[in-house]
């Protein structure tokens, strides 16, 4: 796993090169759940597939910008499933942006994940890494290398709100429960970005971020393998919590497809007690 870390960190040293040296515009091709890729997801899920084809730990990749899942050594233990470069559609006006990675052992779902390890690129790069049955450690690339900030801990309540999805689409539960809690004075914090936004609620140590399934879209936006599990463990090693819209713990939950999506909420414990709430009988 420690090899794994170490070949994250100079995974993100080259996406973030790429990100500010590298082309900006749309790519000709589209991923598995149809959005047209821009030129940096795909150079970056090309810089991570060649990364990993050296390590033997590694038995298979699969990229959210990939259809199937890839093979590499037989005997390796892991699988890796990632989003080279998440929140293509910010990632032009300059907001921060990330990569996520779950590593898997004996199974792709929640119980089978074993670390998540997350790069925001912003004003400065950043790591955040969790292993199963441990806290979150956060790190920094300072002075050419990643160095060892702290443990992150969650708080029991927050104060700050993240609600994703298009809101005319929201049913009904869900709305009331946003606007309860700006009622109860959290702020808005969304920026459209996954990564800044969920660090944002991590690093303030609590707080609600929230994708539901909406009447459009159900089973919510946000892919279960490559972001909201890898998510999912890093809340819950925290302190906080992550549920799905039936209450029950993301880190239960198992994909039907490689490319499937669930609702999710992540936060601490006062503001997922309140999703349970709203989401109860609805
Ligand atoms: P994007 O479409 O830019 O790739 O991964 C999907 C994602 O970004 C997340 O990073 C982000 O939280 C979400 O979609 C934003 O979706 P909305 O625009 O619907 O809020």
């Amino acid at each position: 796993m420690k090899e794994i870390i170490k070949k994250i960190e100079t995974i993100a040293i080259d996406i973030d090169r790429l990100i500010k040296e590298g082309e900006s515009g749309y790519s000709q091709n589209s991923n598995a759940t149809g959005d047209v890729q821009l030129k940096l997801d795909v150079q970056s899920d090309t810089i991570i597939e060649e990364h990993f084809a050296t390590m033997p730990q590694i038995k298979a990749i699969i990229s959210e910008e990939k259809e199937e899942q890839l093979d590499l050594h037989e005997d390796g233990e892991y699988t890796v499933c990632y989003d080279p470069l998440d929140g293509s559609s910010i990632v032009d006006f300059n907001l921060s942006v990330g990569s996520i990675f779950g590593i898997y052992k004996d199974s792709l779902d929640g119980k089978g994940i074993v670390a998540s390890i997350y790069v925001v690129y912003g004003p400065r790069v950043e790591m955040v890494v969790t292993i199963r049955g441990q806290k979150p450690k956060l790190y920094r690339y300072l002075n050419g290398a990643f160095r060892e900030q702290r443990e992150i801990t969650m708080d029991t309540k927050g104060k700050i709100n993240a609600p994703g999805g298009t809101q005319k689409n929201w049913y009904p539960h869900h709305k009331a429960l946003i606007e309860s809690l700006f009622n109860e004075g959290y702020r808005l914090r969304y920026s459209g970005g996954m990564v800044p936004d969920l660090h944002q609620v991590l690093l303030k140590k609590g707080g609600l971020f929230s994708y539901p399934g909406t009447t459009d879209k159900p089973k919510g936006k946000l892919r279960a393998l490559f972001e909201v599990i890898p998510f999912a463990l890093t809340f819950t090693q925290a302190g906080g919590n992550a549920i799905d819209d039936k209450g029950v713990s993301l880190l239960e939950f198992s994909p039907s497809f490689l490319h499937d999506t669930t609702p999710c909420f992540f936060g601490s414990e006062y503001e997922i007690n309140k999703v349970k709430e709203a989401y109860n009988g609805a």
